[in-house]
């Protein structure tokens, strides 16, 4: 009964008779579409993490045989039912399929089937009963979760070297079942001091300290500071110790203090370009606030715009900035640069050059 019903539906789409294989079959029910889309999965984990929920428990599945066929319009325009053929030759299927059925670009179904095979001969039905498209979360590209309700895990699709689909591969990634926003890098913070072959903060993966963020040798080595453990606390000591050698800039001040929104130019060497700068350290103390911007594409120039806080209190004799920049392979750390920043007395737009040669600190 059910052999025959999918030799009529794939005679349809051009397919019966000699095409032995796996016949999946739609059902809508009450629910009409007009597109569907075949997620075909194998399992590569069970934790994962969406946009919104961080270590997630559940069923992780790379997407197999990504390409445009995977979607698949009913020939005779919307309709409830539609067989998608998968022919008996092809490998690596059939531990587990997912589909989403739209209707004028509007998801309206969900539906899976797990543990079906494709048969090297003859035919197998496999029936995909859909359910109203709810609880699913899609985000970066083509990732998707599904929270499915009727008493199974959740379950995602996610690439099999990146379980949160942020971009950052888990090779780095300090938390690869926890979503960040791309370039942002207070998401998550390096937290170990790696003092193998570089001098960087990074984070524990699989027991090694994995490089995130190159800092100069100093940092590892100054004495007065080797107690300070967080990025932040060490940077804090070296910015008022001796041995951490920076340029100093210069900014227009009124009365000893920079003037709101003044700005600070750092040229770079070798050719380097300011590609999206992150402050990961900057001395704020008495409400006084940096900020870091790229002077442009080309301009191989970063930006420090200096905030006074409500209260001006004395900026001091200077301050100083750690910044990082996209490395120029991206799997590599994030090279850095340690500056100080000096009030320049005259007026607001006073300027001078820069004193000491500014250094880009790679890992090794
Ligand atoms: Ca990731």
């Amino acid at each position: 009964m059910k052999l025959a019903l999918a030799c009529v539906l794939a005679t349809l789409v051009g397919a019966c008779a000699d095409h032995a294989g796996a016949y999946l079959e739609v059902h809508g029910g009450s629910i009409a579409f007009d597109r569907v889309e075949f997620y075909f999965g194998k399992q590569i984990g069970t934790e994962f993490g969406t946009l919104t929920q961080a270590h997630v428990n559940g069923v992780a599945y790379a997407r197999q045989l990504a390409d445009s066929d995977l979607a698949v319009a009913p020939k005779d325009g919307p309709s409830s039912e539609l067989t998608y053929y998968v022919p008996a030759a092809t490998k690596g299927l059939g531990e587990y399929v997912m589909v989403i059925a739209s209707l004028n670009g509007t998801p309206v179904g969900i539906g899976e089937a797990a543990g079906w095979k494709v048969p090297a001969s003859g035919y197998s039905i496999v029936d995909i009963p859909l359910e109203a498209y709810d609880n699913v979360e899609t985000w970066a590209t083509r990732c998707i979760a599904w929270n499915r309700k009727h008493g199974e895990p959740p379950i995602a699709f996610i690439p099999t070297d990146d379980r949160d689909c942020d971009g950052e591969l888990s090779a780095r990634d300090c938390d690869d079942a926890a979503y960040c926003a791309p370039g942002d890098m207070s998401c998550q913070p390096p937290r170990e001091l790696c003092t193998g072959s570089s001098c960087a903060y990074g984070c524990m993966i699989n027991g090694d300290c994995v490089p995130r963020v190159c800092v100069p040798n100093f940092t590892c080595t100054n004495p007065a500071c080797l107690d300070r453990m967080t990025l932040a606390d060490r940077f804090a000591c070296l910015a008022t110790s001796s041995g951490a050698d920076h340029p100093q800039y210069f900014v227009g001040a009124a009365a000893g203090n920079p003037c709101d929104g003044n700005t600070v130019k750092i040229k770079l060497p070798d050719n380097r370009e300011c590609t999206h700068p992150y402050l990961e350290f900057a001395e704020t103390g008495g409400g006084w606030m940096f900020t870091v911007a790229d002077a442009g594409a080309g301009t191989g120039t970063c930006v420090v715009t200096i905030h006074v806080g409500p209260t001006p209190t004395p900026f001091g004799m200077d301050r100083h900035v750690l910044i990082s920049l996209d490395p120029m392979n991206p799997q590599d750390p994030r090279p850095t640069i340690f500056i100080g920043i000096e009030p320049l007395s005259g007026s607001c737009t006073s300027t001078m050059a820069p004193m000491g040669t500014l250094q880009i600190t790679d890992c090794q």
